[in-house]
């Protein structure tokens, strides 16, 4: 086994009969302009993370050939990159009908178990697509071998200033607590901490011990996933498996922030300059989708960016820790053209949301 890291996005085409939705992209994950959100993130995830860290092994796992669902753009720019593609089934999945919002997440559960099985490198950092890296992941190693597994422990800031007690995407941290000691017969003292799932690191060892955990605890969020307060997401899932397994809370918050750039819950500090990595989920139809098409006016695709140029251009297209003026006038015109879209569908009712044009490739 290589020293080497491997670094890894995902992404699920989920087909019409598996398809949920997704707050901050839209309704239906199966329609091709809600999919081609996402292959963006993609592309401008491997540009920014090649740009740091060109050392590591660079992987985009799939339910799908890449080869043959990717736009022509950017699967040429991942060719030209020297990302790997890894086919690899979804098979953990809620039953269908039972969650309505972001319905394929519990991929990362298959991406796990993938790497455990064919290690590609000596840790796994396995991270969102819409997220854009800013510096090298690389020197995280030896705090990966460290603790095994790194967390991303959400502070109320980091999520819409959540109270304890309140239902956190669906689950209570009291019942995360029950569901651990129903499952693996540990006493809770305390409620387990809720990490994020946008971001797992973690050794090929840990990943590899925590197959079993995975296969005990998968019946019981099938068995209840109707219940109201219940695991509904891969963060309630991985945070229960971090708490069985012993691991350490908040490792990664200095790496990693969930940063909220809308404008509702706006959320970023300047201390975010610093950050690895900024997950950006508001971005995917605004900062994100402009960096591509700046890349590609610009003839970056394919090209491997240098640290500053690319630190440079999610600074300006993503707007943190500051939205310059011009993103915010760009990012008030498209709030309005999504406002107006969505008027002139409900007032037209022959011109059905899912034949409308992509809001994102016009
Ligand atoms: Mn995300």
């Amino acid at each position: 086994m290589t020293d080497r890291l491997c670094i890894a996005t995902w992404i699920v085409l989920d087909k019409v009969e598996e398809a949920t939705d997704f707050p901050s992209v839209g309704e239906n994950s199966s329609r091709a302009a809600f999919q081609l959100v996402y292959w963006r993130c993609v592309a401008t995830f491997f540009a920014t993370s090649l740009a740091h860290d060109p050392e590591a092994r660079h992987v985009l796992y799939s339910n799908v050939d890449v080869a043959e669902a990717a736009p022509p753009g950017i699967l040429a720019h991942l060719r030209a990159l020297g990302v790997e593609f890894r086919l690899c089934d979804i098979t953990f999945r809620l039953p269908s009908g039972s969650v309505s919002r972001w319905g394929n997440q519990f991929y990362v559960l298959d991406v796990i178990r993938d790497f455990a099985a064919h290690p590609g490198g000596e840790a796994l950092v396995l991270v969102d697509s819409d997220c854009v890296i800013r510096r090298a992941l690389t020197p995280l190693l030896p705090r990966i071998r460290e603790h095994r597994c790194l967390t991303y422990t959400l502070r109320p800031r980091d999520q819409k200033n959540y109270e304890l007690g309140q239902l956190l995407n669906g689950m209570s941290h009291a019942r995360m607590g029950q569901v651990l000691e129903e499952t693996f017969g540990v006493s809770v003292a305390e409620p387990p901490q809720y990490h994020g799932g946008e971001f797992f690191a973690a050794t090929h060892g840990f990943c590899r011990d925590l197959l079993p955990r995975i296969e005990q605890l998968w019946p019981r969020a099938v068995a209840e996933a109707r219940w109201p307060d219940s695991i509904k997401e891969e963060a309630h899932f991985l945070s229960i498996l971090a708490y069985a397994q012993g691991v350490p809370s908040y490792t990664a918050n200095d790496v990693i922030r969930r940063i909220w750039t809308n404008f509702e819950d706006i959320n970023t500090q300047p201390d975010d300059a610093a950050l690895a990595i900024w997950h950006v989920p508001a971005e995917k139809k605004y900062g994100i989708r402009r960096l591509w098409r700046h890349m590609e006016r610009r003839r970056l695709v394919g090209q491997r960016l240098s640290p500053e140029t690319s630190n440079r251009l999610t600074r300006r297209y993503i707007g943190v820790p500051r939205r310059g003026p011009v993103k915010l006038l760009q990012d008030v015109a498209e709030k309005l053209r999504e406002r107006l879209r969505q008027q002139l569908a409900r007032s037209r009712p022959s011109v059905a949301p899912k034949m409308r044009r992509d809001p994102a490739s016009g």
